[in-house]
């Protein structure tokens, strides 16, 4: 039986640590770099390894045995929805997980113990403590509740906030979880800080909107309630969010995706008080451990097995 070769296309990513990676662990398995080696692949069997590569890498190489993500996100691959019979992989990697964990864990410690405040009075030369709540009295929604959403979910309740969360179909992941339109207007109706965890799917598609603000609680013992997006931006109504934390409805948010990438340097979310961006960075993909959990993969293809942790484009994630 042949052996199948490995075509990474890592888009924007620095493609070299990718390339050491994979040949470090490939044995005699060739690894051709897309597009950096050319067109040419001349492997008879092989899978695509891509991340936010552009479709064409697929129109060239039109007969992959899977294709798979190299970071969580998989929207990326929407292009091969029309190929249900293609596998398509993506990672779970504990290191990625972790990362997000600490994101969404710094992110909503900023929120809770209103640094935003701080760094403002410490510019100003000011000493101007303010009351803080316990985080066992902060409710904390998470929309999506998969394998990060209920890892930072888990966390979160370790440090003694209250946690629920907002799924397609899952109901109970350590912390009760709503579902359906109904459900989420629960949810919001006890959410101190929002956070969001969605995958970009069609019906996650501006999800998020001046309804979901405004039904957030305005009763939690730190006042307007907040947001945190490390999902996606195309989740978000990019303009019911500005409005929302301008006109107060939202008193601050931590923000690391968003709908344009990067985010426009006249946009006003730059300079609003209360708002931290980071350029998407919450949870970077980490060669070595992608490179393990792909070749898993591929050994089971080899052996004529499903892959460990297939995706359902259909569904979109
Ligand atoms: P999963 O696929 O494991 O989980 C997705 C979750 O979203 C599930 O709980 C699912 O519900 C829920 N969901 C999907 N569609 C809907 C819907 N229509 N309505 C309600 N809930 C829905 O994803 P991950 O947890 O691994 O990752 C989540 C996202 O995080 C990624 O898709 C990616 O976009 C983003 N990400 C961002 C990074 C960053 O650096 N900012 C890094 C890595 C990922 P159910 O449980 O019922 O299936
Ligand atoms: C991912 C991401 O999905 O980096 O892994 O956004």
């Amino acid at each position: 039986m042949n052996t199948i070769d490995i075509v990474v296309a890592p888009g924007p990513w620095d493609p070299e640590p990718w390339r050491k990676a994979f040949e470090a662990r490939c044995g005699t398995r060739k690894v051709h770099l897309w597009p950096h080696d050319g067109e040419e692949v001349d492997s008879e069997r092989y899978v695509i390894c891509a991340w936010k590569a552009g479709e064409q890498v697929f129109e060239v190489l039109n007969r992959p045995e899977a294709v798979f993500s190299m970071g969580a996100g998989v929207d990326h691959l929407a292009c091969l929805a029309s190929q249900p019979n293609l596998p398509i992989g993506r990672i779970r990697d504990p290191d990625l997980t972790m990362r997000m964990v600490e994101y969404v864990t710094f992110a909503t410690l900023y929120l809770h113990r209103q640094i935003a405040h701080y760094q403002a009075e410490q510019a100003a030369g000011r000493w101007a403590p303010v009351t803080q709540a316990a985080a066992s009295d902060v409710r904390i929604g998470i929309l999506g509740v998969g394998v990060l959403g209920k890892a930072c979910g888990l966390f979160l309740q370790q440090l003694g906030f209250q946690v629920a969360g907002w799924a397609r179909s899952s109901t109970e992941v350590g912390f009760k979880v709503f579902n359906g339109r109904e459900g989420l207007v629960e949810l919001l109706q006890q959410t101190d800080i929002l956070v969001n965890l969605l995958p970009n799917t069609q019906e996650t598609h501006g999800v998020i909107d001046r309804q979901v603000f405004e039904n957030l609680s305005r009763s939690g013992k730190q006042g307007a309630p907040a947001f945190i997006n490390a999902g996606r931006g195309e989740a978000v109504i990019h303009a019911d969010l500005q409005a929302a934390l301008r006109e107060g409805t939202l008193s601050g948010a931590v923000l690391d995706v968003f709908g344009v990438e990067p985010l426009p340097s006249d946009d006003p979310l730059w300079s609003m008080p209360g708002v931290l961006l980071t350029p998407h960075v919450a949870a970077d993909s980490e060669p070595d451990v992608v490179v393990g959990q792909i070749l898993h993969d591929v050994f089971r293809l080899e052996a004529g097995q499903p892959l460990e942790h297939p995706v359902d484009l259909g569904r979109g994630y």
